[in-house]
């Protein structure tokens, strides 16, 4: 695959179908809003931008009850598939594909596009203080975006959430187990613990960042999904995986996160690998919080963004 792609492909996913909370669906319009585009142009990119972003809206079906425990199931999917569609695009055409959310449902989407188009070969670096991957029969919840892993790895029973059509069929297994790896965890699910157990998936949560340091802990990530720097790595960083002290507006905010520093240096070492290929920026809710707290959190996501695509790098 090409490093270091020249041109990056935006697609903005204003959507907040996989959790109950109104105002993640505007993250990505305060992002163009703040400038994320002109600030990766100004950083010597060619931009292109997914058309129809207001068309994830609108495609909200007018029913839609539960499937099982899970919520908002046929939107989920829905919506999921057309970022796949525009997420594959952007990596068949040699472009870094860049998503901004939207809820981390829309992470069924983006892994599904870019494996699409890199196979096996693309490796997974989730940072988040959520584990995402309950299946359809250990979510409590029975919102999506805690469980988007699962389809992704194929953990879910059939049984467990196409009792009626099949919804999520569409998604078909695409990435090993071993090819996942986590940074920031310090919320995870029993049944989520007992997963990540079964399938051996290695995952370095906050306590790890304080006993090793955040740069070890990153080169171990590394290490253990692209140990010789070889592979395309997949980046979806959550923005919960940030302490809330800095980026409060989020729907799940959990204490004892990563420092700016540490969310920052996560993003230099992947962009100095030059082996990124697709990155999703989520959970960043406008709406939540005073007008400072959107102000910090929309500024660190696009930092993160930016940090991502080289911006520090000397
Ligand atoms: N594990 C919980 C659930 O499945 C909470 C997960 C949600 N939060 C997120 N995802 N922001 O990272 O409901
Ligand atoms: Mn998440
Ligand atoms: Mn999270
Ligand atoms: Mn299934």
């Amino acid at each position: 695959f090409l490093k270091t792609p020249q041109t990056i492909g935006v697609t903005c996913v204003p959507f907040s179908g996989g959790q109950p909370k109104g105002g993640v669906d505007d993250g990505p319009v305060e992002m163009i809003r703040f400038g994320i585009v002109d600030q990766i142009e100004g950083m010597g990119y060619d931009v292109s931008i997914s058309d129809g972003m207001d068309k994830y809206r609108s495609m909200r079906p007018a029913s839609d009850p539960p499937v099982g425990k899970l919520k908002n199931p046929r939107y989920v999917s829905l919506a999921a598939r057309r970022v796949a569609d525009q997420v594959r695009a952007h990596c068949a055409s040699g472009s870094l594909a860049l998503t901004l959310g939207g809820d981390h449902s829309i992470a069924m989407g983006t892994l599904v596009g870019s494996t699409a188009v890199y196979g096996d070969d693309l490796c997974v670096l989730w940072i988040d203080a959520h584990a995402d991957i309950n299946t359809p029969a250990t979510t409590d919840s029975g919102n999506l975006h805690g469980c988007p892993l699962s389809f992704i790895l194929g953990l879910c029973d059939k049984q467990d959430h196409s009792a009626d059509d099949g919804l999520f069929g569409w998604i078909k297994p695409c990435v090993r187990t071993d090819s996942l790896v986590y940074i920031g965890l310090r919320d995870v699910d029993s049944g989520e613990k007992a997963i990540l157990r079964k399938h051996g998936i290695k995952a370095f949560s906050m306590h790890d960042v304080d006993r090793y340091g955040i740069g070890r802990v990153v080169e171990m990530a590394l290490d253990h999904v692209n140990p010789e720097r070889t592979r395309p790595i997949h980046m979806s960083f959550d923005v919960d995986a940030l302490d809330p002290s800095v980026a409060p507006a989020t729907g799940t905010p959990v204490r004892g996160g990563l420092t700016f520093r540490e969310g920052h240096y996560i993003c230099e070492a992947v962009a100095e690998t030059g082996c990124l290929v697709a990155l999703d920026l989520v959970e960043v809710n406008p709406a939540l919080g005073d007008p400072e707290s959107l102000r910090q959190t929309v500024a660190v996501g696009c930092s993160l963004v930016r940090c991502s695509l080289g911006e520090t790098l000397l």
